[in-house]
């Protein structure tokens, strides 16, 4: 496997899965300051000239949370996602689109402010988003309970931007206990460290 990747972006989810996941991959930089994201061969990879992106032989798969759910179910031994026919399955894709989906533009009704009706939203309202977060993360460690999956990266990586990053996430303590467990994970500190060094 191959990860498209840049420094302090959303590639950063795509590292942590890929060293929880533990089989070695290739790395390539995509400068998305000097516009290499553009070139007509990382286009050909993502259309939509973004960060991260990733290829598998002939594979091609661009998303974070879907880099997330590409790479757990090629790396089964690493038991970051619940099997097909498993019930875990569906909370797991559930958590893994709400990622991608209410928590992405929930974080950007945050940014903006733009008013919507909540019924109307997708992700009704960002005080709705952090509500179900918290509920979920109540009982811990990780979104399924006692299992750690690859949703808990990509929904791990979205609350460290809100809380660590941004801070448009109130530090609730349901949610600053699950982003320090994420934090104090050994594949999360290889992920941060490549970010920082390359
Ligand atoms: N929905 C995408 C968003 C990816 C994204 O926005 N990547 C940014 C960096 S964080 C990027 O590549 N920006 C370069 C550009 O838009 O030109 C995902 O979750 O992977």
């Amino acid at each position: 496997m191959k990860l498209y990747w840049a420094p302090h972006s959303r590639s950063r989810t795509a590292l942590w899965l890929l060293e929880e996941a533990g089989r070695p991959y290739q790395r390539e930089l995509i400068d998305i300051r000097k516009g290499q994201q553009a070139s007509p061969a990382f286009r050909a990879i993502n259309p939509m000239m973004k960060v991260p992106a990733l290829t598998d032989g002939e594979a091609m798969v661009a998303e974070s949370a879907a880099i997330c759910a590409y790479v757990a179910d090629a790396v089964p031994e690493a038991g970051l996602a619940p099997a097909i026919g498993d019930p875990l399955r569906g909370r797991y894709l559930q958590w893994l689109a709400f990622a991608a989906g209410p928590i992405e533009a929930a974080y950007t009704q945050k940014f903006t402010t733009f008013e919507i009706d909540p019924m109307t939203a997708g992700w009704a309202s960002f005080e709705r988003v952090i509500e179900v977060l918290i509920r979920a993360l109540a009982p811990g460690p990780w979104m399924l309970g006692d299992r750690f999956s690859a949703a808990d990266v990509a929904v791990g990586s979205a609350l460290d931007f809100g809380l660590n990053v941004v801070g448009i996430v109130e530090p609730h303590p349901v949610l600053r206990a699950y982003v320090e467990r994420c934090i104090d994970r050994p594949a999360w500190k290889r992920a941060a460290e490549i970010d920082a060094t390359g």
